[in-house]
């Protein structure tokens, strides 16, 4: 059984992966320079990731990336699978097996050296269209890589209209690539999301429509992958939505090493060893949870109770390294906004996330952070928003959705059952909320304020760019909005 091994091992004990891969790429990239429309070269395959080229016969075929939705995991396997089987095919390498890039790992937080160096076109892997501290070999920041705030999360999906917080993503009707109405996955978002746009600052890996361009999008994606079975490998109730036909059935096209058309959907891919033919190197597959990981059940079906947000109607601008937002909570059924609550807990929702072009920085998230220099700001993190594949004009790829002036209405507390309802109506054409949105767990935080005594009740929200500073193009948000349940 092929094995999908660390980057960082195969770099210690010489393995053949790095040059099959550097082949294979070669080779891909060959195929495209000789004709853009082989299913099997290096830029018909990221084009089936995003592109914005068109192409009257294979266009269909571009532009299928499944983002903010409960599709992202299991697209992404797809396409990797297909994409790991060209390079076995390109390379002559019937061994290769696609290595991953464990990030997390305090001493693998460089990006890793055979794509930095050399650093010219010799370098089949060396792209110089990424951040400039990710080609100087600078570690990613330590809340980019945090793995675990997505892992402590037992569910998997979010149900239509949920605004809690899953470990998959939300669920949706049917395949849309970008403006889903629905809240991204805790693992998409971070780290994800977050590293693409590390890796990508102004260059490739930032924009969904380039970004498999990079050969490290490939590594990445199947470290994704290999988190996806770290999560299930956890138990304590964690599995894959198999009662969702949706998710279950719903078919996705790719192309095998031959350039035929292969079909595949959500229940081809449960397994990887039965039915892909990979595993991952960890052993044994079952592992705890990380020390200081709290899991988090799904929420009660009662929706969250609204506690405060951004004023109405006021979309929010940032275009600076820094933004601070105060929201005071109304009282509510339950939440105490002074003292201790027993197993409540608090999200931060940020809605209707867009920019026109790929901001290329990530927001830190902080709560009532003070305002002297604290050695102790970590106390006050709350999570990392990632800015990728929010683009505004995204949704004209997105069938015929108009979402620029639609609006969420989650406050308004029984729309989760009315959605439900409305499931099999002529709504699906029609969707709320199609704008990104994106969902932190706050209750670690308030928790603590509380036990410190430093709780006032109030919700002073900060954003602090990481990695990159200057946001390359202005990011609004509709709202942000603080739920408890
Ligand atoms: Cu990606």
């Amino acid at each position: 059984m092929p094995i999908r091994r660390n980057i960082y091992k195969i770099l210690e004990d010489g393995g053949s992966e790095i040059a099959a891969y550097r082949k294979g790429v070669e080779v891909m990239k060959a195929r495209s320079n000789a004709n853009l429309n082989d299913p099997t070269g290096w830029i018909f395959q990221a084009n089936i990731h995003g592109t914005s080229q068109s192409n009257p016969t294979f266009g269909q075929f571009w532009n299928q990336c499944q983002h903010r939705s409960f599709f992202f995991l299991s697209w992404h396997r797809m396409y990797i699978y297909f994409f790991e089987r060209i390079v076995r095919s390109a390379s002559g390498d019937s061994s290769f097996s696609l290595p991953y890039w464990n990030y997390s790992e305090p001493n693998q937080r460089v990006l890793p050296e055979p794509f930095r160096i050399p650093a010219n076109s010799s370098n089949t892997l060396y792209v110089s269209q990424r951040s400039a501290r990710s080609n100087r070999g600078e570690p990613l920041p330590e809340s980019s890589v945090d793995n675990r705030p997505a892992l402590r999360y037992t569910n998997f999906l979010s149900d239509i209209g949920s605004l809690a917080p899953s470990f998959g993503g939300g669920v949706v009707r049917q395949p849309i690539q970008f403006a889903n109405p629905s809240v991204t996955g805790q693992l998409e978002n971070l780290p994800h999301d977050v590293i693409h746009v590390n890796i990508g600052g102004a260059g490739w890996m930032s924009d969904p429509r380039l970004a498999a361009r990079d050969p490290i999008f490939w590594l990445h994606h199947c470290n994704i992958d290999r988190l996806w079975e770290q999560w299930l490998s956890q138990g304590q109730g964690r599995s894959n939505p198999v009662d969702n036909s949706t998710w279950m059935d719903t078919k996705f096209i790719f192309f095998d090493e031959n350039g035929q058309q292969q079909e595949m959907s959500g229940k081809d891919i449960l397994d990887t060893g039965s039915q892909l033919n990979y595993v991952y190197d960890e052993q044994p597959r079952t592992r705890p949870l990380t020390e200081s990981t709290v899991s988090f059940v799904q929420p009660p079906s009662n929706p969250p109770e609204f506690l405060g947000a951004t004023p109405e109607g006021e979309v929010i601008r940032l275009s600076a390294n820094t933004a601070e937002f105060s929201i005071s909570p109304v009282a509510q059924r339950g939440f105490s906004t002074t003292e201790r609550a027993v197993n409540q807990r608090v999200i931060l929702v940020f809605e209707g996330i867009e920019y026109d072009t790929p901001p290329g920085v990530n927001y830190e998230v902080y709560l009532n952070l003070p305002d002297e220099d604290s050695a102790s700001k970590q106390e006050y993190y709350v999570g990392t928003i990632g800015l990728f594949a929010m683009e505004a004009d995204a949704h004209s790829h997105a069938g015929g959705h108009s979402g620029h002036d639609e609006h969420m209405t989650h406050e308004h507390g029984s729309h989760n059952t009315d959605e439900t309802d409305s499931e099999h109506s002529s709504h699906d054409t029609n969707e709320t909320h199609p704008k990104p949105t994106v969902v932190l767990e706050a209750t670690p935080v308030v928790e603590a304020l509380r036990q410190r005594g430093e709780w006032s009740g109030q919700f002073r929200i900060s954003l602090l760019t990481t990695y990159q500073d200057q946001p390359l193009s202005e990011v609004r948000f509709q709202k942000i909005s603080v739920y408890t349940f």
